[in-house]
């Protein structure tokens, strides 16, 4: 069974954690084969937006702790460098909107993985546990960094700290999700976020997306500098050309993503 599934459904790639007999905890193979999933998708044209998701009851729960206890298996090191930290690396780099569709429970790295994205949504059955805290461990896979400045600082250090299950609905409340659907409803619902966003102009999600990265450790002065470098290429895209004057037609807009 491959650990990582791979569709494309007219301009969306979905990427699917797939062991689900273990809530699609990460082992070294699906590791590796999701950040080259995440290559592909990010050097496909055609692709407009991303989606990643679980399959079964789980989105991640983090890391295989059993592969861990393995004499053969990866060190931490190997671990951070080699498998959670390119994997955020890739989606907050990708030149398109990432959706984290939060199926089911989400720990650990899997729930960190899940806060990188771009747009996060869940299931109202889906779950958030900073697990680290319980094994002895601290957030990774970015969590110190976006946990905070997602929820706040006194949340999110008692979130790591307790390492407490979050409902998605207290995780929508708290900042850390945009929006919870109903189960019967929620693959219809992320369906639809995700072929909205595939038909936007893409290469200004893409410098949107950019300017919100570097937000987050620069000043307002350098930040008015990036708005200003970054408007202007926006403002050479076709689909700018094709927004302004679809407005001034008072037609849709066909957005092209260049
Ligand atoms: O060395 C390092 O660890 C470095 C890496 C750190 C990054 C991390 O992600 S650390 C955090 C690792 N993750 C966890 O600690 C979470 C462990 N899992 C749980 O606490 C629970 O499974 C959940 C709260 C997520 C869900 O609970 P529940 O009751 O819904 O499901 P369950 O029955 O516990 O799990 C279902 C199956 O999945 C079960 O297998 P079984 O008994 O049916 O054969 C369980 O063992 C398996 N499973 C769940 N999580 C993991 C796992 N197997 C391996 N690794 C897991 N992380």
């Amino acid at each position: 069974m491959q650990p990582i599934l791979f569709e494309i459904r007219e301009s969306v790639a979905v990427i699917t954690m797939n062991r689900p007999d273990k809530l699609n905890a990460f082992d070294r193979s699906m590791a590796l084969l999701l950040q080259a999933k995440l290559d592909e998708a990010a050097s496909l044209k055609e692709v407009r937006c991303v989606v990643l998701t679980g399959t079964g009851k789980g989105f991640s729960a983090g890391q295989d702790l059993a592969e861990i206890t393995e004499p053969q298996g990866p060190s931490m090191s190997q671990i951070l460098s080699e498998h959670y930290n390119p994997i955020v690396r890739r989606i907050r780099n990708m030149p398109k909107p990432v959706i984290a569709a939060v199926n089911g429970v989400a720990a650990g790295a899997g729930a960190n993985i899940a806060l990188c994205c771009d747009i996060v949504v869940a299931a109202s059955s889906a779950s958030f546990i900073q697990a680290f805290s319980r094994i002895g461990l601290i957030p990774d896979s970015g969590g110190t960094w976006f946990l905070p400045r997602l929820v706040g600082w006194q949340k999110a250090l008692a979130l790591a700290m307790l390492g407490e299950k979050v409902s998605a609905l207290e995780a929508e409340r708290l900042g850390m999700v945009y929006d919870v659907y109903r189960d019967e409803e929620f693959q219809q619902k992320v369906t639809e976020l995700a072929n909205r966003l595939s038909q936007m102009p893409t290469h200004g999600l893409a410098l949107t997306k950019h300017a919100f990265n570097r937000s987050m450790s620069s000043s307002l002065e350098a930040q008015l500098e990036l708005e200003d470098h970054f408007q202007q290429e926006a403002a050479l895209t076709y689909d700018y050309r094709e927004g302004v004057e679809a407005f001034i037609r008072k037609r849709t807009p066909v957005f092209r993503g260049e």
